[in-house]
């Protein structure tokens, strides 16, 4: 039996909110252009890496006047898709038992959240989040709950292993050391973030994780606050590299509230690299943090030299070097 999340909440608290807090803070401008405290918006999408597909994928959307949520789903899906991207979906690198076991999420302007984590042979995981957020009164459902989710939801398990994947998985094997790779390709997991004409913000992420990691490891990817955070209020954040650093510290939480306290996108992401800096073993993994506000801003910081991110303002997408502590 599915829940509809919306249902479920109406009849409890937010009858009592009423009409959207949002709403009073938006006037339309001219036609197809909205101001936020006095701003023009800026619709912007970006993502983590080189993936110019994805983001072209969701500035088509925002460009025809689409959601920021459509966005960022369907910028997602592409490397999802993509075989040749060995960190994401469909091609992944699998666990040390050789399964590819995919971890996502996805967050709106409302602040609903859904996410899927450890699960197995469904090549759209940011979809299935999206339907946790949308159908069920849930934010994550993990392994056998997500696929059977899935399933009864119309998606079908298929192989996501490789012949090349597999073939480098059976090498691996051969020594079976594990050890993280840092930028491990340039087309690595995806975070995708992007504010559309009305101005609203939205997220997703989208992984298989770290390669060769423990059979049942979960990352930071579809954990919200950790690897992806939308505040519509404020803005919006995502990460890549090593999930267990970004958990250990709400990565994406944390800058999305040093935003708040009035930090530039660039400035927050820098300090939130900086606790982990400050806390954490840090010399042999990477972090990337990508950021929006309100305004359209857009910033990034990371911990390694190499980490890359692509932007769209229009349509030609742009490809960025982030800077980094070392
Ligand atoms: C994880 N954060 O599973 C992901 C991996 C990643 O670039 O982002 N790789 O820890």
């Amino acid at each position: 039996m599915s829940f509809s999340r919306r249902s479920f909440f109406s009849k409890s608290f937010l009858g009592l909110v009423g009409t959207s807090f949002f709403s009073s803070t938006w006037c339309p401008k001219t036609e197809g252009q909205k101001v936020v405290s006095n701003k023009t918006v800026r619709p912007i999408v970006i993502s983590t890496w080189t993936n110019h597909e994805a983001n072209n994928a969701a500035w088509n959307i925002i460009s025809a006047n689409g959601t920021a949520i459509d966005a960022v789903e369907a910028g997602a899906r592409v490397p999802e898709l993509d075989a040749a991207d060995r960190s994401v979906g469909y091609g992944g690198r699998p666990d040390r038992e050789g399964y590819v076991t995919l971890d996502a999420c996805i967050m709106d302007e409302n602040g609903d959240a859904g996410g899927v984590c450890f699960l197995q042979g469904i090549k759209h995981p940011v979809s299935v989040a999206r339907l946790v957020m949308e159908k069920t009164p849930h934010v994550l459902l993990a392994g056998q709950g997500a696929l059977q989710f899935a399933l009864e939801n119309g998606f079908k398990q298929e192989n996501l292993l490789t012949n090349i994947s597999k073939k480098e998985w059976e090498d691996w094997k051969k020594t079976a050391q594990y050890h993280p790779v840092i930028n491990i390709e340039q087309h690595d997991t995806i975070g995708i973030l992007a504010m559309d004409k009305a101005g609203n913000l939205s997220g997703a992420c989208t992984t298989s994780g770290l390669a060769y990691k423990m059979h049942g490891r979960v990352g930071d990817s579809p954990i919200i606050g950790a690897g992806l955070y939308v505040d519509n209020e404020i803005g919006a954040a995502t990460a890549t590299g090593m999930g267990e650093a970004v958990l250990k510290s709400l990565g994406s939480f944390l800058v999305v509230e040093l935003m708040r306290q009035g930090l530039s996108p660039n400035e927050a992401c820098k300090e939130a690299v900086m606790r982990i800096v400050k806390k954490q073993a840090y010399k042999n993994i990477q972090i990337g943090y990508i950021a929006i506000n309100k305004q359209g801003e857009f910033g990034s910081f990371a911990l390694q030299p190499g980490f890359q991110f692509v932007t769209n303002q229009n349509r030609v997408s742009k490809e960025r070097l982030s800077k980094s502590y070392l």
